[in-house]
């Protein structure tokens, strides 16, 4: 099959279809591309294996992987051709440590090729990439059958990653046009349409809210991307090492329901110290309930939180009516929801995080970010750039060094979490552990802010 049939053949069976069509973020395209059919067609399917068995020959590569569910039939056909091994990650997420990612024998320092059917921004290829790292698994070359993006061939090479395909879109377009499958008209509009949306994706709304903004401008203004959390459980270890700490951090976090003697002068004292050293309260509540009671929780009880916190944390799980219930009667303070915890063996997976992300960007005017904590630079910056822009990421389980507590805590290092993206970072005993927590404290400080300027 050459591919000027196969690329015609496509378009008979209904897998390239031009007109207009309603895309999931709600944007209008004149065209949608849709490669699933394909392999309940034995002759295409032979056909693409066959064609793009032309265009890796010369790659080297010890494995090799389709991304599913379209291309992993197509990786199968291509491996018995190659006598290759098949090996493959699994679509859904990994949810316990206990189950394999990847499927499939392998050896740990090996490449392996990736097959996918279409690119658009190439989120899923880096995504699959990442999911291969972690297994110890190298892929570099990756081929896909339509590259229908307007740049991803840059965007991947700034990864690292080399994009081969089998048609471009340009290239298709012509052909279609040729055998009178579509108008000159329409590739125009196609034309106009990608790169629109290249364009949009590159100044998309900022989303800052006056909690965002006077969090960022106190992280100028202290020189200081610190948020100690001191946990302790007396008031007065609190004031001593706040006395010792307040001045290099941008705000505090505080767990108050384990202060043993908590009172009312506790607040007014901490007020007192957060206008004197110019920080910012966090209350890191955790809220996970329906809005009714999460409302009651965080305005009443003995601890009103409502009225002294300037952020909470949130937990997206129970739906956006927590958002409701905590923030329709107020105004003064605004959230950070739990995108993906630092504990080892949480069950906060990829599509859950992506999930809280966009909870919190259709809630943008009372969230200001994310907690986010990862395990390296690379895979935080990864999530990182799947957070609306203008929203800041927190990350805990942060330490000089990286490591791990005897309960599940996980830390990763300061420089690996500002150099993934990280806006502030939570450590505590880090520092309250310290015999020196002043000096500790300001060790944090300067290594937080030397990469964050330096950025
Ligand atoms: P540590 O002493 O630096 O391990 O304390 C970390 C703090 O951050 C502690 O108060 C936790 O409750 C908090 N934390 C966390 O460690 N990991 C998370 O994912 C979230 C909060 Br959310």
């Amino acid at each position: 099959m050459t591919k000027q049939e196969f690329i015609l053949k496509l378009h008979d069976i209904g897998a390239l279809k031009f007109g207009e069509f309603t895309l999931k973020s709600g944007l209008k395209s004149p065209f949608y591309f849709d490669l699933r059919d394909m392999i309940s067609h034995p002759e295409l399917l032979k056909g693409v294996s066959e064609l793009l068995i032309q265009h890796i020959e010369n790659l080297k590569f010890d494995y090799i992987t389709g991304i599913p569910y379209t291309a992993l039939p197509i990786a199968t056909l291509i491996a018995d051709k190659l006598q290759k091994p098949l090996i493959y990650a699994r679509k859904e997420d990994k949810v316990y440590g206990t189950k394999n990612t990847i499927i499939g024998k392998f050896e740990k320092g090996k490449t392996c090729l990736v097959i996918d059917d279409l690119i658009t921004t190439g989120e899923s290829i880096i995504e699959t990439a990442e999911k291969f790292k972690v297994e110890g698994v190298e892929t570099t070359d990756f081929m896909v059958i339509i590259d229908r993006s307007a740049n991803a061939s840059e965007i991947l090479a700034q990864h690292g990653f080399r994009l081969h395909s089998l048609i471009q879109l340009p290239e298709m377009l012509e052909i279609l046009h040729n055998n009178n499958r579509i108008a000159a008209i329409q590739i125009s509009d196609i034309q106009n349409f990608i790169a629109k949306s290249a364009s949009k994706e590159s100044t998309s709304k900022k989303v800052e809210n006056k909690f965002t903004q006077n969090l960022l401008a106190k992280i100028r203004t202290n020189k200081s991307n610190l948020v100690l959390s001191l946990d302790v459980t007396t008031q007065s270890e609190f004031f001593t090492i706040l006395d010792q700490t307040a001045e290099h951090i941008v705000m505090l976090k505080t767990h108050v329901d384990i202060l043993e003697d908590f009172d009312n002068e506790f607040i007014t004292k901490l007020k007192l110290y957060a206008s004197k050293y110019d920080f910012l309260i966090f209350e890191d509540r955790k809220f996970a309930d329906i809005g009714n009671t999460v409302r009651s929780q965080f305005q009443n009880g003995i601890y009103k939180i409502s009225e002294w916190a300037d952020f909470v944390t949130v937990h997206a799980l129970p739906g956006e009516g927590i958002l409701h219930g905590l923030f329709d009667q107020n105004d003064t303070c605004g959230a950070f929801m739990l995108a993906k915890m630092s504990s080892k063996g949480n069950l906060m997976n990829e599509s859950y995080t992506r999930n809280v992300f966009a909870m919190g960007e259709k809630h943008a005017e009372k969230v200001s970010g994310y907690i986010v904590h990862a395990n390296t630079a690379d895979e935080l910056r990864r999530l990182k750039n799947k957070i609306p822009n203008g929203q800041l990421l927190l990350m805990p389980g942060v330490q000089l060094q990286s490591g791990q507590d005897t309960v599940g805590q996980q830390y990763t290092s300061v420089e690996d979490a500002m150099n993934g993206g990280a806006d502030c970072i939570i450590v505590g005993r880090g520092i309250i552990a310290s015999p020196t927590p002043a000096l500790t404290a300001q060790e944090y400080r300067n290594r937080a802010w030397n990469v964050y300027f330096g950025l």
